[in-house]
């Protein structure tokens, strides 16, 4: 089958061949509709050697979607039938400690001894034909969703909804949210702001199509990023500034814009992994306003995301492309000319 690798670190992904896998005891094997392409992957490949303790090669794709292919030895009692659409949980716990026990496996108390962070991160994932999933349990039925554009919920997606379903008890009628970075998180992060609270949403970001994209995803004002928009932010808020501040970007410049828009007692909550830096001292930062890096969402999560999609209060904003022309793909999203969420498809 064609699969997506990382074969070297600091180089392009490679598309080769590799056998179909055969699912092990408890493994179910999924045939791939479609797989997000993530900015982080860039970052995974960017990183030297060393810096991630995951070992090559590896199929890329953490954000995958497709069809129950084959129940592995044991995993017939799940309720899960052949032919089923899935989405796949991305962050890969030991599926047994507190945290993994509540469906927390982005918080894994033995994340640090796995091999892997997930399918797509240190293990094969998703940019393939077909893709081993270690168990039933990281497996999100879809229902009626079409699998070959549902992928970017599972990251996408759910990485704004657990970063905003935090802060919700600050986004009240009169509040204001910002979203900075209106790109495969950022787009899906307005959608969810607008169906999950009553805040008035605002969308930063350099590119004239993206705040576009943002209008159409339902967002109440739209700020070109730099010099200037956090302070067009305190006018817009009559001086009091954001309840939440979702950075899609994390870094030095977006954070400085977050701080400096980020209200009293508000999140400035950071789900870019550019690498910034946000200095937080006396006079950075209004009181009592908390700064946090979350990471992906959990289990639960995943199925309350599905069941937003499932009624049409969210849907992200996808383009296919055949999935051997990934590296040209990743170079796109590089260059900032992906709108919304790129998809790769296996062909046939
Ligand atoms: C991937 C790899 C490392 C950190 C964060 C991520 C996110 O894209 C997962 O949502
Ligand atoms: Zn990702
Ligand atoms: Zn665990």
């Amino acid at each position: 089958m064609t699969a997506v690798r990382m074969a070297a670190w600091q180089e392009p992904p490679q598309v080769t061949r590799i056998p179909v896998p055969e699912p092990g005891p408890g493994e179910v094997l999924i045939k791939v509709a479609g797989a997000g392409v993530c900015h982080s992957d860039l970052h995974v490949m960017e990183w030297p050697a060393g810096t991630l303790p995951y070992g090559l090669p590896f199929t890329l794709g953490h954000e995958t979607s497709g069809w129950v292919h084959t129940l592995g030895p044991g995993t017939r009692t799940t309720g899960l039938n052949e032919g089923d659409a899935v989405l796949v949980y991305g962050p890969w716990g030991c599926g047994v400690c507190p945290s993994c026990a509540r469906g927390a496996e982005n918080y894994c108390r033995r994340a640090g001894e796995l091999p892997a962070a997930g399918g797509g991160l240190g293990t094969d994932g998703g940019m393939a034909e077909y893709m081993i999933v270690p168990s039933p349990r990281l497996l999100v039925p879809l229902g009626d969703l079409d699998p070959r554009t549902a992928a970017p919920l599972t990251d996408a997606a759910l990485t704004p909804y657990h970063a905003i379903k935090r802060s919700l008890h600050r986004l009240v009628p009169g509040s204001t949210a910002v979203v900075i970075g209106v790109g495969g998180l950022g787009h899906l992060a307005v959608q969810l702001l607008k169906a999950l609270s009553a805040a008035d949403v605002v969308a930063v970001d350099t590119a004239p199509d993206k705040l576009d994209l943002a209008a159409e995803a339902g967002a109440d004002h739209l700020v070109p990023a730099g010099e200037g928009a956090a302070e067009r932010i305190r006018r817009l808020t009559g001086g009091l500034g954001a309840s939440l501040v979702l950075d899609c970007v994390g870094a030095d410049a977006t954070l400085k814009t977050a701080a400096g828009a980020a209200a009293v007692e508000s999140d400035v909550t950071v789900v870019g992994l550019a690498g910034g830096t946000l200095p937080v001292r006396y006079g950075t930062l209004p009181w009592e306003a908390s700064v946090t890096i979350p990471y992906w969402g959990t289990r639960p999560e995943l199925a309350e995301v599905v069941a937003l999609a499932g009624a049409g209060r969210i849907r992200p904003h996808v383009k296919t492309f055949p999935l051997g022309e990934a590296a040209e793909v990743y170079r796109l999203l590089r260059d900032g000319r992906i709108e919304g969420r790129a998809v790769l498809v296996p062909e046939g």
